[in-house]
């Protein structure tokens, strides 16, 4: 077992039982002119966790741990997503709509790509999601269960949205989670520090939570 200094107390992991899930860090998130903005979001926050992300991500291909990349999207007719999706609100632009990278949230368009600094590399998982959590509609537990996994590590955007919705999703189905908490962001600071909290409550009710440093120290450790 490797053991990280995390919250609410120390997470430990089997390293053959461990998969890194990358949350939608997506150009519509994450730059001008996508889906993010459209909501009224200020998005330069996110692109400040890309380098803490990136190397999160090395530090699993390091050790050849399974990392798995999600994506928020849509089929280009549409049928996958909800009406109530689509039409919540007063956005600028809809799901579906012409935008500055293409097709709002449609896969295979530009703004639905992931960014470029963080693209997944051969070997690496990559699931399509229509819902905020990554269990919903996907081959998510298909690939968990293929791989044996019982730990899985956390990172991208949002904190409070995707982030959340799929380790909550995770914890329910038996999963222990730790969140990296320089790797994730929201639009909103106050939700982000909420979340971290809410999720390391009452004894880890969701899971732990940890910065990179701690988790890079405790694979340091392991390895000498
Ligand atoms: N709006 C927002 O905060 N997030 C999303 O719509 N999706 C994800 O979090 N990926």
């Amino acid at each position: 077992m490797i053991t990280v200094d995390a919250q609410p107390f120390a997470f430990s992991f089997p390293p053959e039982k461990v998969a890194l899930i990358v949350i939608d860090m997506q150009r519509d998130f994450i730059e001008p002119g996508g889906f993010g903005e459209t909501l009224g979001n200020d998005v330069s926050r996110l692109e400040a966790i890309v380098p803490t992300v990136g190397a999160l991500i090395d530090l699993f291909r390091a050790k050849g741990w399974p990392v798995i990349h999600t994506r928020e999207n849509h089929a280009p007719d549409l049928s996958d997503c909800p009406p109530a999706k689509r039409l919540r609100g007063n956005p600028k632009l809809r799901i579906g709509d012409d935008g500055a990278m293409g097709r709002i949230l449609i896969r295979g368009e530009a703004g639905a790509e992931i960014v470029d600094a963080l693209l997944p590399i051969e070997g690496e998982y990559v699931v399509d999601k229509p819902g905020k959590g990554a269990f919903y509609a996907t081959d998510l537990p298909a690939i968990l269960e293929d791989l044996g996994v019982t730990h899985l590590m956390f990172a991208g955007v949002t904190t409070e949205v995707c982030v959340q919705t799929t380790m909550r999703e995770a914890n329910d189905r038996g999963f222990n989670n730790l969140l990296i908490e320089d790797a994730t962001e929201s639009y909103f600071a106050a939700f982000k520090q909420a979340t971290l909290e809410m999720i390391r409550a009452q004894g880890a009710i969701v899971g732990w939570t940890a910065p990179l440093s701690a988790l890079q120290a405790a694979v340091s450790g392991a390895e000498s």
